[in-house]
């Protein structure tokens, strides 16, 4: 008999419990879906900033400031031997390739300062010492493929047109002849050793797709900032415009 009273009280309890704990679940269930809410009302009332909502462009700001500070210049991206190259190589992003009248008169206008701008031909900078390298090219779409260029280090170019005085200043800027595409690159990155100035993929000259006759491989860095079709290289202490950093994304991008 006790036993049984002691089921029976157990069991009534129990129910009292479970309605208590649906209602607790229920309520503070409409209060999570509110606040998300309102969190999500605020978000979208809030001004943006350069391309971005400001409390978002806030943590890509400080997402800079830590990978900058942890940003190893030493450091080598993965290379892989040149049989592991693909063959069918992607091309993504066409802005400022479509326009191809001219370009067998195409010169590389390097800015050395405002009014003092050199023009420099393809066989100029064939002239100069070729590095190879075959990486895995990450785009911010989310394919990435393991690809084979050649070209001459941007720091060994630099140094042979004198300019490692320039190379104190904070940032390179490059365009697109057109200046339909544009991008800046922080000067650590701009001098690594596996950045190049590029004009060759699979040991052939670049296809126009793919940027002929000179475009920027820099494997510390997404996509986004492997510049095709270079028409202007410049020196700047502020951030030089870029494309996809003004349509919001991250202005580093840095890998
Ligand atoms: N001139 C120019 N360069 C560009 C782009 C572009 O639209 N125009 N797109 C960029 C992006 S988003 C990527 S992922 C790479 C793609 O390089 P690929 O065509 O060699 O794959 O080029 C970059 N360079
Ligand atoms: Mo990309």
């Amino acid at each position: 008999m006790k036993k049984h009273d002691f089921f029976s009280r157990t069991t009534e309890l129990s129910s009292k419990n479970i309605l208590r704990r649906t209602i607790f679940s229920f309520v503070f269930f409409a209060c999570f879906l509110l606040l998300a809410w309102l969190g999500w009302k605020w978000l979208y009332a809030q001004p943006e900033e350069k391309g971005a909502l400001k409390p978002l462009r806030t943590v890509l700001d400080a997402n800079e400031k830590i990978f900058s500070a942890v940003y190893d210049s030493d450091h080598l991206s993965k290379t892989y031997p040149a049989d592991r190259a693909a063959k069918n190589v992607r091309a993504n992003g066409y802005l400022g390739l479509r326009d191809t009248a001219g370009i067998g008169n195409w010169k590389l206008h390097l800015v050395k300062a405002a009014g003092d701008t050199l023009e420099i031909t393809l066989d100029d900078i064939k002239q100069l010492p070729k590095k190879d390298i075959v990486f895995d090219f990450k785009c911010i779409e989310g394919w990435s493929q393991v690809t084979h260029w050649a070209g001459v280090p941007l720091k060994t170019f630099l140094e042979h047109y004198g300019l490692n005085a320039k190379e104190k200043m904070k940032f390179i800027g490059l365009s697109t002849p057109d200046g339909q595409y544009y991008v800046g690159i922080d000067m650590a990155s701009a001098l690594h050793p596996q950045t190049i100035l590029c004009y060759e993929m699979n040991g052939k000259p670049l296809p126009l797709n793919q940027g002929y006759p000179l475009r920027l491989i820099i494997p510390v860095k997404y996509g986004v900032k492997h510049l095709k079709k270079i028409g202007v290289l410049y020196f700047s202490d502020q951030r030089p415009p870029d494309y996809w950093a003004e349509r919001g994304y991250d202005y580093y991008t840095g890998l």
